[in-house]
């Protein structure tokens, strides 16, 4: 039984019954991580309720928070209901972006680390409902986390009343694996958050919830839904290989030695790559300190390289998710669940000196990186949780292929149309064309390390030549630019259609 307090018991109810008890022009913290962990009934119904509502000709919307993207249940079928009028803050979920980039849903994207926080120091406003996805109720009125952390332990403690969902579809060797850190205070009473090493538990394996705010609990018997795992391409796996080859370099100049640092790794086929090669490396007994666990990362700890990872999710194929969800027991000695105020945390990702790796939309010839807008006013996903790492990482490495929208558009450009990344916060950058490692260069020697290793060569000479006509024309040296051209690749893409002339 998955519900094991009586008094919890007696809340059980249907979806429907508890999207009742949501209100229009409220906000609801959603439990969910890029497709793992989220609510799966309760925003379907709520979904069903707002198009009800709207049909009969009444306005309804809610303001929503989750810890990161979530699934086609929650934000897809929110979205397709008109039903969100204010969100944050990471989202992949495409009917949600084609709402916010037509001006129908206003979004705020931030840094992953800072949500919490900064609902605790009130600047997001009150937070009404919390809808927490749970593997139990223990029957001292505990819950046993599910597949994700996220922001989980700050909505239970912040919202006015709580929604459950016990999802028995979830496994129950998950018990044990999360570690839920309640050391956090505001300042001036903040302390140094004591995580020193990767596998290290500091906090309790349960989320705490007063009884009294809890107002319905709906059982569920969903499978998370990530997207599907598309096999590394040969672009990925030659920016792969060069990440690999620079690794090997640092350990060869002594930087680091063959248990590297703990690993972050971003989302998407490149991070899968790259995870790919280090399985045939000569490296092990590595460790990750990251966000998400994806299909990568499992199958370097069945092989042994990985000795563990700590993350806030699981971020999963559903072919992956369904073989961690059976093996979970093998796997839940040598993984830490946390919230994602600790995974991604300035201060630990600093001091346990992560290796960051991060994919981006475009960079320009000095480094700086665009993770979020496309020609600078259309939102792909978010920041997520790259600048956290990014800015503190011991080494942070960005990796592209080289051309976007087969060959139209150069992912290397002249100046980026939006900036997420300042060149200080970045010291590699990868693409299948070679990699431009930017540690202690001037702006002037980043651009040709950047134009000479990285460009496409459609696009090479275009960037050579304005990098040239730059350090003619100038109003100034350090970081020479034609300001009134900087911009007109994005442009002549958008009247042509291709970047090229
Ligand atoms: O579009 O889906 O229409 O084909 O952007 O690009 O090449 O599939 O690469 O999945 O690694 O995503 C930066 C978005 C890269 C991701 C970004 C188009 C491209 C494609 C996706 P289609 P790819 P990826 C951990 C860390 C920020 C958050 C982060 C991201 C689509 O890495 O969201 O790092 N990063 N989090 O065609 C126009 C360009 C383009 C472009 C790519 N220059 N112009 N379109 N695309 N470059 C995870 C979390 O934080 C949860």
């Amino acid at each position: 039984m998955r519900i094991q307090s009586a008094e919890m018991r007696a809340k059980v109810m249907t979806a429907a019954a508890a999207a009742q008890l949501i209100d229009s022009g409220s906000t609801v913290g959603m439990s969910g991580f890029t497709g793992a962990g989220y609510p799966k009934a309760v925003p379907v119904a709520l979904a069903e309720r707002i198009e009800a509502e709207h049909a009969a000709g009444r306005p309804f919307s809610v303001r929503m928070w989750t810890g990161a993207s979530t699934g086609p249940e929650l934000d897809g079928a929110l979205a397709k209901a008109e039903g969100i009028e204010f969100r944050l803050p990471y989202n992949s979920d495409p009917v949600a972006r084609e709402q916010i980039n037509s001006g129908r849903m206003q979004y705020f994207d931030m840094h992953l680390s800072q949500v919490a926080p900064m609902a605790w120091q009130g600047f997001l406003g009150p937070l009404d409902t919390a809808v927490i996805e749970v593997v139990g109720v223990r029957a001292d009125g505990s819950l046993i986390p599910s597949s994700s952390v996220g922001n989980n332990k700050t909505w239970l403690e912040r919202a006015s009343k709580v929604i459950l969902e016990v999802n028995s579809w979830q496994s129950e060797a998950l018990e044990g694996v999360h570690d839920i850190y309640y050391g956090t205070a505001l300042p001036p009473n903040r302390v140094p958050i004591p995580l020193v090493r990767p596998d290290q538990r500091i906090g309790e394996p349960y989320l705490a919830v007063d009884p009294d705010k809890v107002v319905a609990i709906v059982e569920t018997d969903q499978p998370d839904r990530n997207g599907a795992f598309t096999p590394p391409g040969e672009t990925a796996q030659t920016i792969a290989g060069h990440v690999l080859q620079f690794l090997d370099h640092e350990v060869r100049m002594g930087r680091l030695d063959e248990s590297l640092l703990p690993i972050q790794s971003g989302v998407g086929n490149i991070a899968n790559a790259v995870l790919g090669g280090l399985k045939d490396s000569r490296f092990r007994e590595l460790t990750a300190y990251t966000e998400v666990i994806q299909d990568g990362m499992l199958d370097l700890l069945d092989s042994g390289t990985l000795r563990m990872a700590s993350a806030t999710a699981f971020s999963l194929s559903p072919e992956a998710a369904a073989r961690v969800n059976s093996e979970m027991a093998k796997y839940r000695d040598r993984m830490i669940l946390r919230p994602q105020e600790i995974s991604n945390h300035p201060e630990l990702i600093r001091r346990l000196g992560c290796i960051a790796m991060n994919g981006l939309i475009e960079a320009d010839i000095y480094g700086a990186v665009n993770s979020t807008h496309v020609m600078g006013s259309r939102i792909q996903n978010g920041i997520g949780g790259s600048g956290d790492f990014a800015r503190n990482a011991w080494t942070s490495i960005f990796t592209t292929p080289s051309t976007a929208k087969g060959g139209d558009i150069s992912t290397i450009v002249p100046q980026a149309s939006h900036v997420d990344h300042i060149n200080q916060d970045v010291q590699v950058i990868v693409t299948e064309q070679g990699l431009a490692d930017l540690r202690g260069l001037s702006p002037k020697q980043r651009a040709k390390a950047i134009i000479d290793n990285c460009a496409h060569p459609d696009y090479r000479p275009m960037l050579e030549d304005y990098y040239a006509r730059a350090q003619r024309g100038s109003h100034g040296l350090q970081s020479p630019s034609l300001p009134a051209e900087a911009l007109s690749w994005h442009q002549r893409f958008m009247d042509t259609g291709s970047m090229l002339p």
